[in-house]
């Protein structure tokens, strides 16, 4: 396939509620979609997972854009492309940026599996028919209220809550979730709020029989998270430390993490992704697929990325609903009993809802090979 045409979008959406993390509060959600269209006029889209602002990784909505426009589409533009395989190594000479080489491969992955009348799931080698997903809760001070977000969330069948915590919010709020729901599979994403000085309070965590502490120590660090687990019972899972399949086998190695969640943008795309799944399968390390706060586009590829096997844990990926009054695909994600069951037709499988895309759209640009 040659890629002819890319449309690049500069999106503005709004999250229903807050979302608070130990970093900052999300409200607006600002990012980047993108077509690519290939010589017979397919097309594939791809999101673009940067934010707007550089608390989670140092990369932005704003460094995607100049990566992707200035670096990156040259190097895809009118190339004759086999497999999207190779997408990873047309981006070779280019050091990290992953979020913005993965919003380009992921509109490749997209377009090759429609061009090839397959899913992305098969495109992928995913078999599994639906997926069981979690649900990611922020920071809510008010604990009455977070007990019942919480409680509306298992009653919606969610299989796994996820709580974010940081320093003055952590064990004690774990202790009142634990005494509500004693028997829901539960866990805490610290997004790198500790230090090992705060191993004594870590250990308290223990007690309450978490599925796993998410990336507890600094965003760059696998070494002290190895020191750490050696004290913890609770399983540590890496998130932001993890760039590659090499990161993940240095942190297996060291025995830093015994999950990994698997985020696309944040390993550089699916190829990367599907390799670390691999790995990790070979090693008895089970993955889950984290969210972005993505739209449905980004929520698609997440979709499709967990049908395969050795995504064991319910993922981030909730339905359309959890942070959009619309979103913009069509049919949306839907949750049910916590499942989604993944679509059939071709590529992500939900079709882009253009009339939702114009409303949401600030800027459009236009590439040609
Ligand atoms: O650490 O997984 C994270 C949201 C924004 C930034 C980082 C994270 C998160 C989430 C929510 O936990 C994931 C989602 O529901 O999309
Ligand atoms: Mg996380």
């Amino acid at each position: 396939m040659i890629i002819k045409e890319v449309t690049m979008r500069k999106m503005k959406m709004s999250l229903k509620d807050p979302f608070t993390t130990s970093f900052g509060t999300f409200q607006d959600k600002d990012f980047l979609l993108l077509e690519a269209k290939d010589e017979l006029g397919n097309t594939g889209w791809g999101e673009s997972v940067a934010f707007h602002s550089p608390w989670y990784s140092e990369e932005t909505l704003e460094t995607n854009l100049h990566m992707i426009k200035d670096f990156l589409l040259p190097l895809v533009l009118g190339k004759e492309i086999g497999h999207p395989d190779e997408v990873n190594e047309l981006f070779s000479a280019i050091r990290r940026n992953n979020m913005a080489k993965s919003t380009i491969e992921g509109a490749i992955w997209d377009l090759y599996a429609k061009r090839n009348k397959l899913t992305l799931a098969e495109a992928l080698g995913g078999k599994q028919e639906k997926i069981e997903v979690g649900i990611s809760i922020g920071i809510d001070e008010d604990m009455d209220r977070l007990v019942e977000t919480v409680r509306g969330f298992i009653e919606e069948g969610y299989k796994r809550i996820k709580v974010k915590i940081k320093p003055g919010f952590d064990v004690e709020v774990m202790r009142e979730l634990r005494r509500n729901f004693p028997d829901v599979p539960m866990m805490a994403d610290a997004n790198s709020a500790y230090t090992l000085e705060d191993v004594d309070l870590l250990k308290q965590l223990d007690e309450f029989n978490l599925t796993m502490i998410e990336q507890p120590l600094a965003s760059d660090d696998i070494i002290d998270h190895a020191t750490l687990q050696k004290q913890l019972e609770t399983p540590i899972c890496l998130d932001e430390s993890i760039h590659s399949l090499e990161d993940t086998r240095k942190a297996v190695e060291l025995g830093s993490t015994k999950i990994i969640n698997i985020k696309i943008g944040r390993v550089g795309g699916l190829t990367e992704s599907k390799k670390i799944h691999d790995y990790c399968m070979e090693h008895g390390i089970p993955v889950w697929c984290g969210g972005m706060l993505e739209s449905g586009i980004g929520r698609a590829h997440n979709v499709a990325l967990t049908t395969l096997p050795n995504f064991i844990l319910p993922g981030d990926t909730a339905g359309s609903s959890r942070y959009w009054e619309q979103d913009i695909i069509s049919p949306e994600v839907i949750v049910e009993d916590g499942y989604i069951t993944v679509p059939t037709g071709y590529g992500i499988g939900y079709e882009p809802d253009l009339e939702a895309i114009d409303q949401f759209t600030v800027e459009t640009m236009h590439f040609k090979a």
